[in-house]
């Protein structure tokens, strides 16, 4: 069926988790619904904001641009604008426009009776997002644990909170993490190469069918995982790469307030040493 029919066919009321018929539909190419209502918003004051932000700020320098959090003396307390107030609105527009894109996801793939694996899946990225700026400063005690609204800043903050804890490659956690985000790299590699050889021959050359692609793992491994299965690994790998990222940086400090090099003496500690 051709994209535009097939989309004329499925371009039917319902699915929606709120508001009922009242955003239900599209806008050219766009499905609205009430949270494509919700993300506008979000998103348009969250941008206003930064934009503002960087008016009252020193440069227009967009590398430059940095929106802080309030200061360690705000506590969990609401800051003025100019001193913090900023970084929370903004933080309340993004944590609004995010969960609304995810539950926008919901109710389009509803509408397709498909499965909800795609909002399951940027709901980890929420999750470490909101770990970041939300779970972690509240389990602290203060908003300044928070990192920075601007694109080199966001880099420094990441730089002097791993230098805080001395040598954050020593976190066991995010090493299991970042050993997930390179398995993902691996796994991509491995994955669109082989579809490519398979399904994008030379010209003249016949397409090859998930038979070969089974069959040049097994010749090559003994096994191969499948074409759903590759697919469902892909999934566990991505989401678990920002799962263990967001419990890798929970953990500092809440759990751990000590250099991470210092947390390996435990094995120096084990009672079976004697
Ligand atoms: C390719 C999907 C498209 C998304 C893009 C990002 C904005 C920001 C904001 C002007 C893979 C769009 C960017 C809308 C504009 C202002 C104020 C996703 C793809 C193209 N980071 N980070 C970047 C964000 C954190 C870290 C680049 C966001 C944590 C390091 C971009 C968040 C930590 C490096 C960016 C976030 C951290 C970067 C490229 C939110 C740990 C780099 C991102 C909301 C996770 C790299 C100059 C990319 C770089 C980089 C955006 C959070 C570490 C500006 C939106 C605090 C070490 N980050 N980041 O391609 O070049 O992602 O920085 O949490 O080296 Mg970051
Ligand atoms: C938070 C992004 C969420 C994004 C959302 C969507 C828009 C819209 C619009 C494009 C989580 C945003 C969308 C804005 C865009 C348009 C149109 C993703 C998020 C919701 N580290 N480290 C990690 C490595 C070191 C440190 C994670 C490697 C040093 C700290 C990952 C190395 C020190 C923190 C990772 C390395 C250090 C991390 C990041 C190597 C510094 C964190 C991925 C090779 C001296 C962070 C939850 C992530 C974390 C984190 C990898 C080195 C410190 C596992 C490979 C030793 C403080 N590091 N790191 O989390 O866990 O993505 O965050 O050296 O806080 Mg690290």
């Amino acid at each position: 069926m051709a994209l535009l029919s097939f989309e004329r066919k499925y371009r039917v009321r319902g699915g929606t988790l709120v508001g009922g018929d009242l955003f239900d539909f599209w806008v050219g190419p766009f499905y609205v619904g009430f949270f494509g209502v919700t993300a506008i918003f979000f998103s348009a004051l969250g941008t206003a904001l930064i934009l503002y932000g960087a008016a009252i700020g020193p440069t227009w320098n967009v590398w430059l641009i940095d929106i802080r959090p309030p200061a360690e003396s705000y506590g969990l307390g609401l800051a003025p604008m100019k001193q913090g107030g900023l970084w929370q609105v903004i933080t309340i527009c993004a944590v609004g426009a995010f969960s609304s894109w995810a539950l926008r996801e919901v109710e389009i793939a509803r509408k397709l009776g498909m499965g909800l694996h795609v909002p399951f899946a940027f709901g980890f990225a929420i999750l470490a997002y909101v770990t970041l700026q939300v779970i972690r400063p509240v389990l602290m005690g203060s908003w300044s644990n928070a990192f920075p609204y601007g694109i080199f800043t966001h880099l420094d903050w990441v730089s002097n909170t791993g230098y805080k804890y001395i040598n954050f490659h020593y976190n066991p956690v995010h090493m299991v993490a970042v050993t997930f985000f390179f398995v993902n790299t691996f796994a991509l590699a491995l994955h669109g190469s082989l579809i490519l050889s398979a399904t994008n021959p030379g010209q003249g050359e016949v397409v090859k069918t998930p038979e070969h692609e089974d069959t040049f793992f097994r010749d090559i491994l003994g096994y191969s995982i499948g074409t759903l299965g590759i697919h469902r690994l892909g999934l566990f790998l991505a989401i678990s790469a920002a799962f263990w990222s967001a419990v890798c940086i929970v953990i500092s400090g809440p759990l751990w307030s000590l250099g991470w090099p210092e947390w390996w003496d435990m094995w120096l500690k084990l009672p079976i040493w004697g």
